[in-house]
């Protein structure tokens, strides 16, 4: 991590941010091979600024701003990355009223995702933003992107970590990456805007945070995620005609720890005996599987179909309404803490940081 480089903002505000630029479009430019992570953010970024209207420049809060020494692109993210932005983050808690990451869009949701498991209780805004074209393209999002970040980073009613995109506050681990080229890249299928742009002000929906008993009392939980790197939890969405042989070759793996199933519609699963025994067998050697459906929207209810009854009784763990990031970031933060097998199935069950 470089140094904190002050960015004299504009406006004299008492609250003071940290920006991190960790990589992704919104900081690269264009090499022989395509765009790729660039250097010298922070200079970029206070150029970019003074094309802000001057009004809203000075309206901006104050800010440090630290780029990671190697910025990625996110496609390139591994829950190491994960563990290392929270680790920034909690390293540098004490002197910052808010944070404010910039990162790729590819992989953003899972590190939003992956930043709420880690840093539960936050009780100060953690705003995860990022853009769909480099900072210097005319009319492109990023600007707006980073002003909306740091705006709803200062204010303190924020308790989360969350994801500004597009003119939409969203909850980060409620979040998904919906499309490949328009601005409004994100969605929360299940769950309301936190706040938005509403012309010039920047509105947060208090009703829409975290409740109290999941804010407001730093409980971070830091554990390391090396081991989570090597693919011990896998993801597997189903597709008509799954076979046994094939479920198995997932996870019947001995370094597999844990599945997330993607099942068809309110959680069904194919009628087939060997492919429950398959499920059966992975949980009783203390696999954490859970399920979740493929369509974007809505829950999964195990067992309200005869179809998807047997799940449950084969270990399965219902992940309800959760989005696949929410679940796989779950499912690996709960496998990387030393607790026990019992302890991990009922943590996945309940709400921790308003993910389900
Ligand atoms: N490939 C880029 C990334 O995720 C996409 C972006 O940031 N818009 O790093």
């Amino acid at each position: 991590m470089a140094y904190p480089q002050n960015l004299t903002a504009t406006a004299p505000q008492d609250t003071r941010l940290l920006v991190i630029y960790a990589g992704g479009t919104i900081g690269m430019e264009m090499t022989p091979h395509g765009l790729a992570p660039g250097s010298h953010f922070a200079e970029r970024l206070e150029q970019a600024l003074t094309h802000l209207a001057a009004r809203n420049r000075q309206r901006l809060p104050s800010f440090d701003i630290i780029s990671y020494s190697t910025p990625i692109d996110s496609s390139a993210a591994n829950p190491v990355t994960w563990q290392q932005l929270a680790s920034d983050i909690a390293t540098q808690y004490q002197h910052y009223d808010g944070f404010v990451i910039l990162h790729g869009t590819d992989t953003l949701s899972w590190s939003a995702s992956s930043l709420a498991y880690q840093l539960q209780g936050l009780a100060c805004p953690v705003v995860v933003t990022g853009a769909m074209q480099p900072l210097e393209v005319a009319n492109g999002d990023a600007l707006e992107n980073i002003e909306g970040a740091l705006h709803f980073a200062s204010n303190s009613g924020l308790q989360e970590v969350a994801v500004y995109f597009a003119g939409q506050l969203l909850r980060g681990v409620r979040t998904t990456k919906q499309h490949t080229e328009s601005p409004m890249a994100f969605t929360s299928p299940n769950h309301p805007l936190l706040g938005e742009r509403i012309g010039e002000e920047f509105v947060y929906y208090p009703s829409h945070g975290l409740a109290a008993s999941q804010r407001g009392a730093p409980r971070f939980e830091l554990a390391d995620y090396h081991g989570m790197g090597e693919g011990k939890v896998v993801r597997i969405s189903l597709w008509p005609g799954i076979a046994p042989w094939q479920l198995e070759a997932w996870l019947g793996d001995s370094r597999v720890q844990g599945g997330l199933l993607q099942l068809w519609g309110a959680g069904n699963f194919p009628p087939h005996p060997e492919l429950l025994e398959v499920l059966a067998t992975a949980s009783g050697e203390g696999k954490l599987i859970a399920g979740i459906s493929q369509c974007p929207q809505g829950s999964v209810h195990l067992g309200s179909y005869a179809a998807g009854h047997d799940l449950v009784e084969a270990g399965v763990l219902s992940g309800d309404g959760m989005t696949p990031e929410a679940a796989y970031t779950k499912l690996v933060h709960l496998l990387a803490q030393p607790i026990d097998d019992t302890d991990r199935r009922r943590r996945f069950l309940t709400p921790l940081v308003g993910e389900r």
